[in-house]
This record gives structure tokens, sequence and C-alpha cells, in this order.
């Protein structure tokens, strides 16, 4: 058996406000002493991480000195070439500080939006400086609780000129971002703009450069919606706005929870690593997630270990499905293909249209197939359950000796 150790290879990246995550809640102090950006890059380095993401203030507080933030930043670019890591994402804090506790970009008040702006650009000027190329806008305080403020078109449109703006400036400065916007329903705000996968999507098309604008889907985010996070990947891929993704997991109907990834949902998360495997994503694996509160930092370090083996165990699974004989017979009996109608319903044409409107279909017949779900899924379980053997795809032999 593989020992599921990772490599820079497998590109996997952690925040620094995930494993730096200290264990408060709304309820609670934290629970673990603060770790330096430096520390937190050794760390990851010895873990097998590629790469760790930043917001500003992760790295240097809000109110820094000029020569505090040259040092800090000094200190973390040496930390990242003593230890071979990179940034490959770069975001903005526009929800910790009180000025937008009613938005930033979406903020009623027309100095607060012009202070977010103003922050986003430094914000990019130092991921340009760490090497991102990916930015994130996680609208997190974008959103409102009551609506009697009666802003809900003005915000949108408020929203679309700051990405407008801020696409330009990057432009302006040669920083070449990609940018990836994250949506979330709720928490903080009662309701968050632009609250799904789906709803992000349809905002994209009606910004100046949408070319430059992709997703960043949480798998906590979108479980959080009632949705499915597969389906919603699938939708990002096929639209091409798969530009970076963030891995973890989440019990349905809770607060966000930022689970370790496959730590609830293991067949959401089998199916999210076959997508990304199969699906021409070859960006970062990023963990958006941090240690359960009740953990030590020992603790911290088992759960970023966790992440990237479970992914890299989930990854050796979805090979073996695609190797298994069994499954793949299953999966050909489920799909029914047919040349003649592929050509005739394939592209429009008037004898076409002609053609299908007088065929005949047995429809009962159609009604009476089962397509083998059942069978297949099973398959599924078993193979993730460990049952199948790697090598075949047989049943392994202690089950079979059984049966
Ligand atoms: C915050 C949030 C995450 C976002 C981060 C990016 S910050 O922790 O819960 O989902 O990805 O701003
Ligand atoms: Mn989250
Ligand atoms: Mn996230």
């Amino acid at each position: 058996m593989q020992d599921y150790r990772p490599s820079r290879e497998d590109k996997f990246t952690f925040g620094l406000w995930t494993v730096g995550n200290p264990g408060r809640d709304p309820f609670g102090e934290p629970t673990r002493k603060p770790l330096s950006a430096p520390y937190i890059v050794q760390k990851l380095a010895e873990l097998g991480a590629y790469g760790v993401n930043l917001h500003d203030n992760d790295l240097v507080p809000i109110d820094a000195s000029a020569q505090e933030r040259d040092r800090l930043v000094r200190e973390f670019r040496q930390a990242l070439s003593d230890h071979g890591l990179v940034v490959p994402m770069a975001t903005t804090n526009l929800f910790t500080d009180p000025a937008f506790k009613d938005g930033a970009f979406t903020s009623a008040d027309a100095r607060v939006r012009a202070y977010a702006l103003q922050k986003v650009m430094h914000s990019m000027d130092l991921g340009a400086e760490l090497g991102a190329t990916t930015y994130v806008f996680w609208g997190g305080r974008e959103g409102t609780e009551v609506d009697a403020g009666g802003k809900l078109l003005d915000a949108l449109s408020w929203f679309r000129d700051s990405l407008n703006f801020l696409a330009q400036y990057s432009q302006d400065q040669g920083y070449g971002y990609r940018f990836a916007l994250e949506p979330k329903p709720n928490e903080p705000r009662g309701d968050i703009f632009l609250p799904t996968v789906g709803s992000a999507l349809g905002f994209i098309a009606t910004l100046d450069q949408p070319d430059l604008f992709g997703l960043n889907p949480e798998f906590a985010h979108e479980t959080m919606a009632g949705l499915s996070f597969p389906h919603a990947v699938a939708q990002a891929l096929d639209a091409g706005k798969l530009f970076h993704i963030d891995l973890n997991d989440q019990k349905p109907g809770r607060f966000d929870q930022d689970l370790r990834f496959g730590a609830e949902n293991l067949k959401g998360a089998f199916f999210t690593v076959q997508l990304l495997e199969e699906g021409g994503y070859d960006g970062p694996r990023h963990f958006d997630a941090h240690a359960l509160r009740t953990e030590d930092e020992a603790g911290v370090w088992a759960f970023a270990r966790g992440c990237m083996r479970t992914y890299l165990i989930l990854r050796e699974k979805a090979e073996q499905f695609r190797a298994d004989p069994e499954i793949q017979a299953a999966l050909a009996a489920y799909r029914v293909e047919d040349a003649e109608l592929a050509e005739l319903t394939g592209k429009f044409s008037r004898e076409n249209a002609q053609a299908l409107k007088s065929r005949t279909f047995d429809r009962e017949a159609l009604g009476r197939r089962g397509p083998g779900l059942e069978h297949l899924d099973q398959l599924t379980l078993e193979l993730l359950l460990g049952l199948r053997s790697p090598v075949q795809g047989a049943p392994s032999a202690r089950i079979e000796a059984r049966g």
C-alpha cells in the first residue's frame, strides 16, 4: 500500500487563515496560540504542500506601519524561498473591520465603498509582489439582514462597478490576475449577495470583462445552501469558470463548519475529486478548512495532513473506478448510445426536425428499462469502503472467501 504522502506536484494549498485558525467561535475565545506566517510556511512545506494563500491582514495587520509591513513581507518571502512554497492566490479581508459591517463593495456608504477599493488595490499589490496569479473575492459582508434599506438593485450595480474597476487596475499594473468569485448563502450576513455558484455565474456575464472572472466554489458553502457541491463544480467546469476551489466539508443545515476534507460527506468528496482529476482542472487543490476548536497544535497538523491524505486516497479510488471492469460494465449499460439518433438530434436542420417528428418511439419500453443505478452506486460504495481489489477491480479475496 502506498503511503499517500503528498508532493509539490499534487498542488495542495492552505490559507494562512486555515491552519492559523486559533479556534475562536462566536461563543468562545481562541483555544490555540497564533502561529507566525513563516512558521506556517515551514510546517506546510514539511507536510508536502505546494503553496499558501493569504488575505492582506493574515500577514500584515490592518494598522501596521510601512516599516512593519516591509519586515513582515520580507520574512514571509524568505520563508517561502527557504522552504520552496509558492503563493498562487491572494485575497482581501473585507469583513473583519467594523467599517465593513454593512458591506464593502455594497455598503450604502460611498466612503466605505471607496475605502474597500483602496484596500483591495493595496492587497492586489501585495499579492502580485508574492507571485499570486489568482485573486479571490469572497463577499462575506456583502449582504443584508433586513431589506428595509432598499439597496438590492443598487448593491448589484455597486458590486459590478467595483469588480470592473479592479479588473482594470490589475491590467493597468500588468498583474495579469484572474479573479475568482466565492459564493456563500449566509453567515456572517443573514443573506449574502450572489449566494451560489449558479448566481455568481449569472452575474459574471454582466461584467465588462467576463473572461477575467470565474469561480472559487467552496464545498461547505454549496452544502449550506442545500445544494450538491459536485454539481456546482461540474457547472463551473462546463462554463470554463473553475478558476480555483475551496475544499472542505460540512453537515447540511449547520453554520459554516469548514471541516477537514472528506470528514463528513465522503461520496461528495469522492465525486468532487473525480471531477477535478478527470474534468481538466489543473489549478491548486486548496483546503479552506480548519482544525476543530477542540484541537491543540498537533491536531492542526493532523488536520492538514488528513485533508491531503484523503484527497490522495480518493484520487486513487477514482483511478480504481476507471479500471474496475464490473463498474465500467455497469456504466456502459447505464448509457444507451444510438448513432442514428445522435445524427438526427446533434444539429438542427429542417430535415432532421421532420425526421424526428415522424419517428415512432416505444415509450412503454423506455419507461420499463431499469438503468441499474442501485447496482452501480453500491459498487461505488464498496470500492470506497475498500472491498474491491485495486488491481482487477474484482471483489477482494476476503469478501469472496466469505461469500
Ligand atoms: C473566510 C471564509 C472563506 C473564504 C476566505 C476568503 S475567508 O474564512 O469563510 O470561505 O474563502 O476570503
Ligand atoms: Mn467556509
Ligand atoms: Mn472559502
